[in-house]
């Protein structure tokens, strides 16, 4: 040991040698959750480049993300358990926290905050991006709490800014005729802005625009001079069309970055929907043009636009019944796939009527053997039930089936017709006892792209414990812009 010490050959390897340890302690220390495993890890930092939205390696990238409903109403499906679950099984890449300044909304209740910075650090450390949005709407003007916004996105900004996870979205929906791009808007913009860039000099910023972030065009000839800013362009299938499409081109055409941080299947109040050629026309334009988006809204809200049904619980691991129609479209059309259920019943709500049932003696009970959830439909003798469904927007239609069939004797069955707006055609006449067996039938082509389409379920049976149980319902098409 003595002599290790002395000889100085040996003491300066020493020396080397603790010196790269450290060094490499170092840069172990520096790298953060993120790594090439994560979407993040894989993107890094976002920039803006002409218009269009660019991961570290200035390749374009498209986010597609959910939007929560107000955090303040709907934050039990907020948290790392849903914000993984979306990322795992939908193929989420973006999560947006709406935090309403009023309506009860963080204006009244400041701890709403804590909401957002559950948020937000549960998609830093699921490796997805995430959208800290100012959620203002019936305070259409930004002005109205533009002390109240500074301070807060001074305080994220302080929190945030250094991860690359994070884009501020620093007002939702500017409204009102005297709310101005020139105005109102830009001037607030630019204050809170500069707050924000004191924190975070490169993180993406998310400008909403007048008219409930439908005017992007005021922005061409008063353009803010920052730099990875893009501007907010909303909207609600059912509401808007071709117009502001064209207009979204015209603005690419001139340089400004747009960014759909809001958008839904629905009508702009949030309700009336779906609608699914529309949402799809949407949808395959904003592809083409790798446009990134937010779908409104995570939550089990009895609006159409909602995308969860009461079923639903608070930590994911949701089966497609507890997603409403919206909610399908949304998870299919994030996880790439062109194929998909339109409608799922898994009689979970313990009422016909919520599935939009007709029913002629048919029950919901539970059934422990019950191929998901706890509760499927029971036909005895002579029961009925059928719906109608428009499969408008979807060709190539299937349904799909959970059954049981037990006691059944002679010429006992139970039928499966569909009907195309014209007449009933049977599918299928099963008699063969058997426990739970899933089928699908390829339904024949007139049932594409119909508004009269519809499903019949019958059963014949001539002993009292003779019993069909049915779950699990599924009608399943590709999505079209046919007519
Ligand atoms: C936006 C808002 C969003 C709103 C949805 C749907 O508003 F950013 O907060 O969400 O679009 O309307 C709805 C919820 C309802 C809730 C209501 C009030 O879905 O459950 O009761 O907010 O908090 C828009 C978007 C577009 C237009 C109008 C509104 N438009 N708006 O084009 O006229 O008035 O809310």
């Amino acid at each position: 040991m003595q002599c290790i010490k002395k000889n100085p050959f040996i003491r300066s390897f020493l020396a080397i040698l603790s010196l790269c340890l450290i060094f490499t302690q170092l840069f172990a220390g520096c790298s953060s959750p993120d790594n090439n495993n994560t979407f993040v890890g894989r993107n890094g930092k976002l920039k803006v480049i002409g218009s269009q939205l660019c991961n570290q390696k200035k390749e374009p990238i498209q986010l597609k993300g959910m939007s929560s409903h107000s955090l303040n109403l709907f934050g039990r499906f907020v948290n790392t358990n849903t914000i993984q679950y979306l990322r795992d099984d939908w193929g989420m890449t973006l999560f947006r926290t709406a935090m309403y300044t009023e309506e009860g909304g963080y204006i009244k209740n400041p701890d709403t905050k804590k909401k957002v910075q559950e948020a937000v650090q549960a998609a830093i450390d699921a490796g997805i991006y995430v959208i800290i949005d100012w959620h203002i709407l019936s305070d259409g003007d930004p002005n109205i709490y533009k002390s109240q916004a500074k301070e807060f996105f001074k305080e994220m900004s302080t929190l945030y800014g250094k991860y690359p996870n994070v884009i501020y979205e620093i007002c939702n929906e500017p409204n009102g005729k005297d709310v101005t791009w020139s105005g109102s808007i830009k001037p607030y913009a630019d204050e809170v802005i500069s707050v924000i860039r004191k924190n975070d000099p490169d993180n993406v910023i998310i400008v909403g625009t007048d008219t409930w972030s439908q005017g992007i065009d005021a922005v061409e000839k008063d353009p803010l001079n920052f730099k990875n800013i893009m501007y907010a362009l909303h909207f609600y299938a059912g509401t808007h069309g071709k117009e502001l499409r064209d207009r979204i081109d015209y603005c690419i055409g001139k340089n400004i970055p747009v960014f759909a941080s809001e958008w839904g299947t629905s009508l702009s109040n949030g309700s009336d929907g779906v609608y699914p050629v529309e949402t799809t026309q949407w949808i395959n334009f904003l592809d083409e043009r790798k446009i990134s988006w937010a779908n409104w809204s995570l939550s089990d809200k009895a609006e159409s636009s909602a995308a969860l049904t009461p079923s639903a619980n608070s930590n994911g691991g949701w089966t497609d019944s507890d997603l409403s129609e919206s909610g399908l479209m949304v998870k299919y059309i994030m996880k790439g796939k062109n194929e998909a259920p339109f409608f799922c019943e898994g009689f979970e709500s313990m009422l016909f009527t919520s599935g939009g049932w007709n029913v002629t003696g048919a029950m919901i009970l539970q059934d422990q053997q019950a191929p998901a959830g706890n509760y499927v439909s029971i036909l005895k003798n002579d029961n009925t039930i059928s719906k109608s469904k428009s499969t408008k927007g979807y060709k190539s239609i299937k349904l799909e089936l959970a059954y049981s069939l037990r006691n059944l004797k002679g010429n006992d069955a139970f039928t499966i017709e569909w009907f195309d707006g014209h007449t009933w055609s049977q599918l299928d006449k099963i008699s063969q006892n058997s426990d739970w067996t899933v089928k699908k039938y390829a339904i024949p082509e007139a049932s594409s792209n119909n508004p009269d389409f519809m499903i019949r379920f019958t059963s014949s049976l001539s002993e009292p414990s003779a019993k069909i149980s049915l779950d699990e319902v599924k009608l399943i098409g590709e999505r079209t812009i046919e007519n």
